[in-house]
């Protein structure tokens, strides 16, 4: 081991640290002479051979050595670096005179729109809102609305259950035992959007969910002429006086008389077509005249007081209007479907 070699070994370092031009570069000087399998480093290893002068001495020029050589890495890293960063900060200077990017607007859901409609058309004729909850007990879903336990009506609204007592409600009917229990019988005039659930086959027109919007009004004297003017009405305001409604005697176990009504479709005007199954007409809601049990059960005098009520099906409305062909592309959210309700939103 010699001290000349030492010497030359730093020079050559210091030339080539000198020599550098990047970071990466200067990275693999500093592995060639300071990392485990260096020169410096082996030699390092050595030093336990030599006499106890020779190591002491030969110790502290390894170590000098390696000083010089770290501190003149760490002083061209740092030059490099600021370099770099200039560099780079040059590079990627903002060009203010491109052309900026646009903000992408959404547009609202056709369900939306829909429904807000509908509230406001019935809000312009004097009802208010009423609530309730979509987990519904089967004593406000089907008891109340006249319909007891092992009625047959059960059968056309199977739905999931929560519990023997509990369930996803049907319908938004049962808001209407709310909102007499709660109004305690005096006069009453309610709609209540929300979400209703069933166990139904999913096609162009029906979901497994989908929503109403439930109506009820309570007064004396009334008749199925109120109901027929009010849906008339309803209907003209929605989607224009030249529509043509249809009433088909039905049957609903919380109304009698009840009545399901149609309205032309839109897709083939009423010639028939897959959307209406041929028949030209596409039922939109049941209704009908409260059925004296409802009234009595819900705290009305049935002597003094009658009503009508109705059921109507959102998404069916939202179809009808806007031509949708299948009432599950409300429910997927494709911007490609969405971005075409853009103006009327
Ligand atoms: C009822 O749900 C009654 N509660 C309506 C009613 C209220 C009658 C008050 C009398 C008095 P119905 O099952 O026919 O009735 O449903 C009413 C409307 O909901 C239908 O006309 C339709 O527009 C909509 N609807 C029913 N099932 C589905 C479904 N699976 N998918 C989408 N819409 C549906």
């Amino acid at each position: 081991m010699k001290k000349e070699t030492l010497l030359l070994l730093q020079d050559a370092a210091l030339k080539q640290i000198k020599e550098v031009v990047n970071s990466e570069a200067l990275h693999n000087v500093r592995h060639t002479y300071l990392s485990r399998k260096s020169e410096l480093s082996i030699l390092m290893s050595q030093l336990g051979r030599l006499p106890n002068e020779k190591r002491r001495q030969f110790g502290q020029l390894i170590n000098g050595v390696r000083s010089a050589i770290t501190k003149a890495i760490e002083e061209k890293m740092a030059l490099l670096k600021a370099q770099e960063l200039t560099e780079k900060l040059a590079k990627e200077k903002v060009d203010i005179s491109l052309p900026g990017k646009g903000a992408t607007v959404g547009a609202r859901n056709p369900f939306h729109i829909i429904t807000d409609e509908m509230v406001e058309i019935f809000l312009g004729m004097g009802f208010e809102i009423a609530d309730g909850p979509e987990v519904e007990s089967d004593y406000f879903n089907f008891e109340l609305m006249n319909i007891p336990k092992d009625h047959p009506a059960r059968d056309m609204q199977d739905t999931f259950y929560i519990n023997e007592s509990l369930l996803l409600r049907t319908h938004t009917s049962p808001v209407q035992a709310r909102a007499m229990q709660e109004n305690r019988g005096r006069p009453l005039r309610v709609i209540c959007p929300g979400k209703t659930y069933r166990r139904d086959d999913d096609d162009v027109t029906h979901s497994h969910q989908f929503a109403q919007i439930e109506g009820l009004l309570i007064d004396k004297d009334i008749n199925i002429g109120h109901l027929k003017a009010t849906l008339e009405l309803f209907v003209h305001k929605m989607f224009g006086e030249k529509r043509k409604i249809r009433l088909r005697s039905s049957f609903f176990p919380f109304t009698e008389p009840s009545v399901e009504v149609d309205i032309t479709c839109a897709n083939c005007s009423g010639r028939g077509c897959h959307m209406c199954k041929g028949t030209g007409y596409i039922e939109i809601l049941g209704a009908g005249i409260v059925h004296p049990n409802v009234l009595k059960m819900n705290g009305y005098d049935p002597e003094v007081y009658s009503g009508f009520a109705f059921g109507i099906g959102i998404e069916r409305v939202a179809i009808l209007r806007y031509d949708i062909d299948d009432i599950r592309k409300i429910y997927q959210n494709d911007v490609r479907f969405l971005q075409q309700f853009k103006k009327v939103s």
